[in-house]
């Protein structure tokens, strides 16, 4: 057995827990009947977190508990629940879950995006309630001759712009610079991409620097005939300004799989029949779930044996985040 001693702050699958307790000695917190004594007792040992996205910001406060720590993997690609920059100054790296999911998170954007153009949760209500009977169910909008607009063309983003590609879609994107190789039209600004396309779907990162980039002048400027579809974070859209365009029928309709307090939902979003809502599912099928559970003990794996982190995130760059012996 390892001596390199791993905490877990709430379950994680078990394809996780098995695995990091497997090439560590992992600790339960959840399972402690007093957590702030087992706090107390392993904090001064504990080299690894393996965490999934939690509602709390892992941040100082949290990670400055555990002076010896060297690595947080983290179940997902988004980690804007970790403040990683603080990881970077503190000599702890921090892995993520990237590529294994896009093709996942690239589906579910394309099931809700059909969803919210053709209606078809509504379509679906309409046949179970007996309404067919009566009238055929209304004509809807389409995807023909529409402008997909990208905010953040990068791993994800550029799955659902080939998706859209073969949708017959014309693509256009929004990031914080040009990309060279993407063979779509580049928009400098939000506000400028809105105004050109019909479909604006978010998929950047969430966390302070993306914070209400898709406000009430991004939504205005996506017009009566837009639809916004978020599978980014909640905190990337304004919901307030989300829900009074919507209300006001500013824009067309919108498509969610993230909110800003998830998992509480606006009863304004629930009560408008003609939105689609999911319960951030973005990557949840039991293959990817799985992937990205491997990749999570891969890295701690891979970190524990001395060959280094496989996918650490940005800000904590290997091997320059390395303590000093
Ligand atoms: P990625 O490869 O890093 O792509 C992120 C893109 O966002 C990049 O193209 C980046 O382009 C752009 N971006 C970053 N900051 C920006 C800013 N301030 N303004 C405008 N654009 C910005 O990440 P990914 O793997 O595609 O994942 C993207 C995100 O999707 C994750 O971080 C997560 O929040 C979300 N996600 C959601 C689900 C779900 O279940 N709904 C599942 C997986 C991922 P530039 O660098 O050119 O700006
Ligand atoms: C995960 C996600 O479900 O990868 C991400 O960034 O949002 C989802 O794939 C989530 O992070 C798990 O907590």
């Amino acid at each position: 057995m390892s001596d390199f001693e791993t905490l877990m702050f709430s379950p994680m699958p078990p394809l996780v827990v098995e695995g990091v307790a497997a090439c560590s000695r992992l600790h339960k917190l959840w399972e402690a009947a007093d957590r702030e004594a087992m706090l107390a007792e392993i904090a001064p040992r504990i080299r690894g977190i393996a965490t999934g996205g939690g509602h709390a910001t892992m941040g100082g406060e949290i990670l400055g508990r555990f002076p010896k720590l060297e690595i947080v993997s983290s179940f997902g690609v988004g980690y804007d629940h970790i403040d990683a920059t603080w990881a970077g100054k503190h000599g702890i790296v921090v892995t993520n879950t990237p590529d294994v999911l896009n093709d996942e998170v690239a589906d579910t954007t394309f099931g809700l995006l059909l969803s919210v153009v053709r209606q078809l949760p509504q379509a679906d209500r309409y046949v179970r309630e007996g309404r067919w009977l009566k009238a055929p169910f209304p004509l809807t909008a389409s995807l023909r001759g529409r402008t997909l607009g990208v905010l953040g063309l990068g791993r994800i983003g550029r799955t659902i712009a080939r998706r859209a590609e073969a949708f017959g879609m014309k693509v256009v994107y929004h990031g914080r610079r040009a990309q060279d190789d993407a063979p779509y039209l580049y928009y400098p600004t939000l506000a400028g991409m809105a105004r050109a396309c019909d479909i604006l779907v978010a998929i950047t990162p969430g966390g302070p620097a993306t914070k209400h980039l898709v406000n009430a002048e991004v939504l205005e400027a996506l017009g009566p005939n837009g639809i916004f579809i978020n599978v980014a974070r909640g905190s990337v859209c304004d919901q307030e300004a989300l829900i009074a365009a919507l209300r006001d029928r500013r824009i067309l309709s919108a498509g969610l799989d993230v909110y800003a307090d998830e998992p509480n939902v606006p009863r304004e979003l629930i009560e408008m029949e003609h939105l689609v809502l999911l319960p951030h599912v973005g990557s949840g099928t039991k293959h990817t779930r799985d992937a990205m559970g491997q990749l999570v003990v891969d890295n701690l794996r891979s970190f524990i044996s001395g060959r280094g982190p496989l996918t650490p995130v940005a800000e904590t760059p290997w091997p320059a985040t390395r303590r000093a012996p």
